[in-house]
């Protein structure tokens, strides 16, 4: 039912639209004008996924209009127009390239309407996931976002190939060459190389979390060459100073231990060798392991900020050290380790 009402006022919102374009038709002798539509004959015959439509409506009568629709709708990034059923499709992405995915739909016209800019910032752009919707055709790596509350503008790693792609990575660890014993400022504000072992910072991972429902997920390679996710919808933070971590449980093809995932970290805070906030008042976990982490009530079932020791090579219980993931490879030093999320 809700869906029904929802349609029907998007069909009326749109009736709105199309009315207005029509006056901005005639008052387009103000000067005012649309940007062009570029049509790609490549991707004629295509359409956007039902996932990534923004709006279907019938009776628009050219793709000029078709697309100045597209242009006053600001999720909209792109238009399949079909011409023999007056139809004009708005999508979410804007899909430049054949490998992106569009469904086809005999008959339809793709027109680019708003190309990406990677150097101008659009404020809209706020995470990952908004670089991937503007269109899914860019690459991982390094972009500049413009943060949603803060409006801080933050350079960020883009992982735009696993499960989907729009992933922020906020923690990275292959090689050891950066160190994670730090205090609880460098946590904070973030450190190392983004486009190679770093932590993004606790402050911006909070605000981007708390954009919209996130998921977070963790990505591990094992000494043996094994690989593990594991997935958690409603990841967020609290705020500083205690970062309380907080997670549902998800999806993973790691066979679980009885609470040895990252779960059993879920309403903790994070603590640093200068900043004790586990929950053992006898035990400074993060002096112990060397570094910072959302400590539980036996210090780790999870660390991935772990030192980086020789992959595959097991911890001594009690000893300080390892990037360890308890239920994925038991005290056994991990090759390779990231963290990221995703506004879902
Ligand atoms: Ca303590």
């Amino acid at each position: 039912m809700k869906i029904v009402m929802d349609y029907k006022r998007r069909t009326i919102l749109f009736g709105c639209l199309l009315t207005f374009v029509k006056i901005w038709n005639v008052i387009s002798c103000t000067g005012i004008t649309f940007t062009k539509y570029h049509y790609d004959p490549s991707l004629a015959g295509y359409r956007c996924i039902p996932s990534e439509t923004a709006f279907e409506v019938d009776d628009v009568f050219d793709p000029l209009q078709c697309g100045k629709l597209c242009h006053l709708g600001n999720i909209c990034r792109s238009v399949f127009y079909k011409p023999e059923s007056n139809k004009c499709i708005g999508c979410r992405v804007n899909p430049g390239v054949p490998n992106c995915d569009i469904e086809t739909s005999s008959g339809s016209n793709y027109f680019r309407t708003k190309p990406f800019y990677r150097d101008k910032v659009p404020a809209s752009v706020t995470d990952c996931k908004d670089i991937f919707e503007n269109d899914c055709s860019s690459p991982s790596g390094l972009y500049n976002v413009t943060l949603w509350k803060s409006k801080k503008i933050l350079t960020v790693f883009c992982d735009m190939e696993t499960a989907g792609g729009g992933w922020t990575v906020f923690q990275n660890r292959f090689d050891g060459s950066v160190d994670f014993f730090r205090n609880s400022s460098e946590y904070e504000n973030g450190f190392g190389d983004k486009s190679g072992e770093f932590w993004l910072g606790l402050k911006f991972v909070q605000e981007m979390a708390s954009h919209g429902k996130t998921e977070l997920r963790l990505d591990l390679t094992a000494g043996d060459g094994r690989t593990g996710y594991e997935t958690f919808p409603n990841f967020k933070l609290d705020n500083s100073p205690n970062y309380t971590l907080h997670l549902d449980p998800g999806t993973t093809n790691i066979k679980r231990g009885v609470n040895v995932s990252f779960s059993g970290h879920d309403g903790y805070h994070f603590s640093t060798y200068d900043a004790d906030r586990d929950v053992m008042s006898d035990y400074h976990c993060a002096e112990v392991h060397t570094t910072g982490w959302w400590f539980d009530d036996t210090c780790q079932r999870v660390n991935l900020n772990g030192v980086y020791s020789t992959p595959g090579e097991a911890r001594i219980e009690g000893a300080a050290g390892a990037i360890i993931h308890v239920a994925f490879d038991g005290l056994k030093s991990l090759k390779s380790a990231r963290m990221m999320f995703r506004r879902m």
